[in-house]
């Protein structure tokens, strides 16, 4: 341990990220959560095709690639041929998605595998988009983002709909939630543990920037989910038997625009559009903490 982070080293340096990759960064804080004894199902993104360029490999534990939408329905499979060989209480299971592998394309398979109620945490590494394609615009782009199918010009000025909610439509399927950011690894690797020992489906939405998706520089990875965090349009939460609890809070709250204005895919944002994110996230904020204080439960 270092610093209280296990020094081992799962998934291994070598592999073919762009430089600063958010997501690199994140599976490896996931891996070291996890410890030797997991088995991981893939989708494909990114991730996968960094990781294992043939024949070369970055996994240090037995690694499945499934097909784009099958991620939750391989290790659904995983799960129950563990229970048959009477080994599932030693192997942590974990099945890994980008944000298009899990709010669009996924999603069927990862609510069936929730409702169905295998033993397994799902990691959704959220970069916003479909990086590993070429940027195009998926369920979990921000509003105004400029991508390839969601371009800024002069009519169109970047997707027009909100990121969908997942972490909370995932709550109301019963599961054991949390939100976390590459920024925050003792945050994340936590999260990620107590996330392993729930019962059932757990789900972990890891909070992912991407260096060419975003038009940021290759070092500001780590200030960009940080400044996610102190914007309030990443919130820290968990999810526990349907209750929510915002895990941290910015010591000093930021307004969007110092989020937004560090990045190329929102260069073109009028003032008026920066005041809808920021009214957009104060009601997404105001939403959270009114069902922390309030203690409803959402399943
Ligand atoms: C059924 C199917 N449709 C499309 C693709 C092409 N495809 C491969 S990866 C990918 C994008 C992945 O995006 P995301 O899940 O967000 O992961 P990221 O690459 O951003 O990490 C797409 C569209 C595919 N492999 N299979
Ligand atoms: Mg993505």
């Amino acid at each position: 341990m270092i610093n209280n982070i296990p020094t081992d080293e799962l998934f291994a340096s070598g592999h073919r990220a762009c430089a600063g990759c958010g997501q690199a960064l994140a599976v490896r804080l996931v891996m070291k959560a996890a410890g030797k004894n997991t088995i991981v199902a893939n989708a494909t993104g990114c991730l996968e095709v960094f990781s294992t360029p043939y024949p070369e490999t970055s996994w240090r534990v037995p690694w499945i690639h499934g097909a784009f939408e099958t991620a939750a329905s391989v290790a659904s499979g995983v799960d129950k041929a563990l229970v048959k060989q009477k080994k599932r209480k030693k192997v942590n299971l974990l099945a890994f998605g980008g944000d298009g592998g899990t709010f669009d394309i996924g999603f069927q398979a990862l609510s069936g595998a929730a409702e169905r109620g295998h033993k397994l945490t799902y990691v959704c590494f959220d970069n916003g988009a479909y990086m590993n394609t070429g940027i195009q615009r998926s369920g979990a782009t921000p509003k105004y983002a400029a991508t390839t199918t969601s371009p800024a010009g002069k009519k169109i000025h970047g997707k027009t709909e909100f990121k969908k909610p997942m972490p909370l439509i995932m709550a109301a399927h019963g599961c054991y939630v949390a939100t976390a950011s590459v920024a925050f690894p003792h945050d994340l690797i936590k999260k990620v543990q107590k996330a392993l020992k729930h019962k059932g489906l757990s789900y972990v939405q890891v909070f992912s920037p991407c260096i060419p998706g975003w038009g940021i520089p290759s070092n500001m990875s780590i200030e960009s989910a940080k400044l996610a965090f102190k914007t309030k349009i990443t919130p820290l939460f968990e999810v526990e038997n349907g209750i929510v609890t915002i895990t941290n809070r910015p010591s000093k709250e930021l307004p969007v625009e110092e989020y937004l204005s560090r990045q190329k895919r929102f260069k073109h944002l009028s003032q008026k559009e920066i005041d809808d994110v920021q009214s957009h996230v104060d009601t997404e904020w105001e939403k959270l903490a009114h069902l922390e204080e309030t203690k409803v439960r959402i399943s």
